[in-house]
């Protein structure tokens, strides 16, 4: 059964908020989701109810708020088929990353490669360039095709014996390209290196198995898939993460604690230091429990469907240049530029009919130079937007063609 997108708009607020005079077409997905009333009425209930300080204080609140919090953890376990003791709670993608960057610098010795796309977002990018650099390890770009699809031939030559890490996205953010992690996870092992994936574009998506992946690690942000922003997910091995050095030190991730030395605790809290966002991780919690309502499945063939929709529209507009692999790779994100016009240019003129989409290099400047332009546009769709909307995107787009002529 298709989804019933005129029920599930009415849950989220925003969707009925004016632009310029004009309905808010919210196109912007990749960048962060909208919120359902759920989602904001979970966090809001935490915080007029029961809001403690968790794993602290031996009273109602307290346990109350320890319980939905450890809750969301097994609800995020359950959403990518892991233990619950294996889901780190960050900030988001970005701190997720860094972490293990930080983490597994350790194990990084001169010479070692750590091995990425040129696909990747500068979250996926800059925290290991950064740990290489400090290790003097090497890194290696596995090169992508013309359509936006990573290069077979690329990978194998990418990824040998002296590759310690491969981590690679699962969705391009840009490309809208669909990676074959299964595939390369395997690639990665046979040579004895950690395979971790980059998975923002994806769990928001389509239903992600850590176990059928294989992968060692994956990142994702939470506001991405209809939680708040301040929340993402660390998922690791248990025993890699057991191994692992802890990224920051102080309270709630301690066992024991001397004058002089200390005892870390049970994962996941080694990992936890500190306060927690709690509000943030009880508000992903109830994302979750929407997302799964509504079935992932079905959202994905739901995505996969505007995308191409967007796709066949856009390409009957003779100035547009889509980028990225066809509907058969491709999931929610379709980058394009408008013939002699800026990218901001566009953005600019459907903002003004109250559709809001990206402009700019969206946090890809290597790929973007792999493709040889400076900036993009990009519309991404998620389960609340119609094909209306994609019209009004078409039109939009033709109104910029006119007015830059
Ligand atoms: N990885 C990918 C593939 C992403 O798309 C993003 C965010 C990140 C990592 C970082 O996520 P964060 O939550 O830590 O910021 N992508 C985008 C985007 O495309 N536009 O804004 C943010």
């Amino acid at each position: 059964m298709a989804l019933n997108v005129k029920k599930i708009r009415e849950d989220f607020p925003i969707l009925k908020v004016k632009v310029h005079g004009k309905p808010l077409v919210y196109l912007d997905n990749a960048a962060t989701s909208q919120k359902p009333k759920q989602v904001i009425g979970a966090m809001s209930y935490y915080y007029e109810n029961y809001n403690a300080n968790t794993h602290r204080g031996i009273h109602k609140l307290g346990e109350e708020a320890t319980e939905a919090y450890e809750k969301s953890h097994e609800k995020l376990a359950g959403f990518i088929n892991a233990d619950q003791d294996e889901i780190i709670f960050t900030k988001n993608t970005t701190e997720s990353i860094n972490l293990l960057a930080y983490s597994l610098s350790n194990e990084i010795k001169k010479d070692d490669e750590i091995v990425l796309t040129q696909m990747e977002h500068h979250s996926n990018l800059v925290a290991w360039q950064q740990m290489a650099k400090k290790r003097k390890a090497k890194l290696k770009f596995i090169e992508i095709n013309k359509d936006g699809t990573l290069n077979e031939e690329s990978v194998r030559k990418s990824i040998t014996k002296k590759a310690k890490i491969v981590s690679i996205a699962h969705v391009s953010n840009m490309l809208g390209t669909v990676n074959d992690v299964n595939k390369i996870c395997k690639i990665a092992h046979d040579n004895d290196s950690l395979f971790v994936v980059d998975a923002a574009q994806s769990v928001p998506h389509m239903k992600v198995d850590i176990k059928k992946i294989n992968c060692d690690f994956l990142a994702f942000s939470g506001h991405k898939m209809l939680g708040p922003t301040g929340i993402g997910v660390l998922y690791g091995k248990k025993h890699l993460l057991e191994k692992m050095e802890p990224f920051l030190y102080g309270g709630h991730m301690i066992k024991e604690v001397k004058f002089n030395g200390s005892k870390w605790n049970y994962l996941p809290w080694k990992f936890e230091a500190g306060t927690a966002n709690i509000a943030e991780g009880i508000g992903l919690g109830a994302a979750v429990d929407y997302l799964n309502k509504i079935g992932i499945d079905k959202i994905k063939s739901y995505d996969k469907e505007l995308t191409e929709y967007a796709m066949k529209k856009l390409e009957d507009i003779k100035e547009v240049e889509i980028y990225g692999p066809d509907i058969r790779n491709r999931i929610s994100v379709v980058s394009f530029n408008v013939k002699n016009v800026h990218a901001h240019d566009t953005s600019a003129v459907l903002d003004r009919e109250g559709i809001a989409i990206r402009a700019g290099h969206h946090c890809t400047m290597p790929l973007h130079s792999v493709l040889g332009i400076i900036a993009s546009a990009r519309a991404s769709f998620y389960l609340y937007n119609t094909k209306e909307e994609v019209d009004k995107l078409a039109e939009g787009i033709k109104k910029a063609v006119k007015v830059f002529k």
